[in-house]
């Protein structure tokens, strides 16, 4: 059992023994993957984890006798991370995905044209995320199976628009996902709660700041809301700060992209492994392969912070870019 595993999960653990229905039971398990740290030594036990929820699913499937209930809601995760664009109608989240994913969802200037969620994949560098347009969420209606595309991800954006009153956007949008026990990172999670929270990873942007001048409304959206979460304002009509919004999402996922080589060839730069920042080369060593961790002999390193060519252990904490070369 990996080390320094929060108390969260050792709750969501015991929900998950208490648990009587398949049901239950993966919540309970999707839970304590979400909760787990993103760092060394958690990789095995994430699978494993992933490997149950995968066999609750089928006995749920059965018990309920019939197909494999796909709904439009049950999206599979692609790419480095799952994000879905949240927040009330209008704001843009059907044209930031329209801009930079492969997608096109409907962009409309009336409010509820989206009535299901679409996935479509960002680049960014190497690597892809897989963003997801979503129906509007509002104090009127809240889909359920919404709440549970947004448990699943691994983070979430809120989409605002700054000259909708973006203040009570974010308000109303915060409010509705602590209704459904759905917190950020930044915020304090009450007490009192009846059955755990889920804390996932927000981001806020402010979107259609369109000209420069409106950089004004940002500020002063930021400063009225007192929010803490990350923010930045975009503009998907003039492309503004996009990339930046992109940049984002790869800073908040926690992950950074390693390459590996064969002693004597070159490293292939177009497929990174992507692993949790924190692991160590044991941590990749066992991504590659089960047996990989002990059949390895050792391994050099190429990358920004080290000597060219420079040999390093098992516990050596890999970062961003880094070229690793492994003998067996
Ligand atoms: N001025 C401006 N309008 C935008 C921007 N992004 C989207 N819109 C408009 O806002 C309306 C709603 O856009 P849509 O993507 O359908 O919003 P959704 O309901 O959140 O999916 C449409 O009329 C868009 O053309 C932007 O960056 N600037
Ligand atoms: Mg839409």
């Amino acid at each position: 059992m990996p080390a320094n595993l929060p108390p969260d999960y050792f709750s969501a653990e015991q929900r998950f023994r208490e648990a009587k229905t398949p049901e239950e039971k993966i919540e309970a398990l999707e839970e304590m993957l979400a909760v787990m740290p993103k760092h060394k030594g958690t990789d095995k036990l994430k699978a494993m984890l992933r490997e149950r929820i995968s066999k609750f699913r089928e006995q749920a499937r059965v018990r309920k006798g019939g197909a494999k209930q796909k709904t439009a809601y049950s999206i599979d995760r692609e790419g480095a991370a799952q994000v879905p664009i949240i927040g009330p109608p209008n704001t843009g989240k059907s044209s930031l995905v329209r801009l930079i994913t492969n997608a096109s969802p409907e962009v409309a200037d009336f409010p509820h044209s989206t009535h299901k969620p679409t996935p479509g994949m960002a680049p960014y560098e190497n690597i892809q995320f897989q963003l997801i347009d979503t129906p509007p969420m509002t104090r009127e209606y809240l889909e359920p199976a919404l709440t549970d595309l947004i448990r699943r991800a691994d983070m979430v954006v809120i989409l605002v628009d700054l000259f909708s009153d973006p203040v009570e956007q974010l308000e109303e949008t915060l409010d509705l996902l602590h209704g459904v026990r759905i917190f950020s990172q930044a915020c304090a999670v009450p007490g009192d709660l009846k059955k755990p929270p889920a804390i996932r990873k927000m981001l806020v942007a402010a979107n259609k700041m369109d000209r420069p001048e409106d950089r004004e409304y940002l500020d002063i959206f930021l400063e009225l809301s007192g929010t803490r979460l990350p923010s930045i304002g975009i503009s998907t009509r003039t492309g503004q700060n996009i990339m930046a919004f992109i940049e984002m999402l790869f800073h908040l996922a926690e992950i950074i992209r390693v390459y590996t080589k064969r002693p004597g060839k070159e490293a292939d730069k177009t497929t990174p492994f992507i692993i949790s920042e924190g692991s160590t080369l044991d941590d990749l060593a066992g991504k590659i392969h089960n047996d990989f961790v002990n059949k390895l002999k050792y391994a050099r390193i190429w990358g920004k912070s080290v000597r060219d060519g420079q040999m390093i252990q098992r516990e050596y904490v890999l970062k961003d870019g880094d070229i690793v070369e492994l003998a067996v």
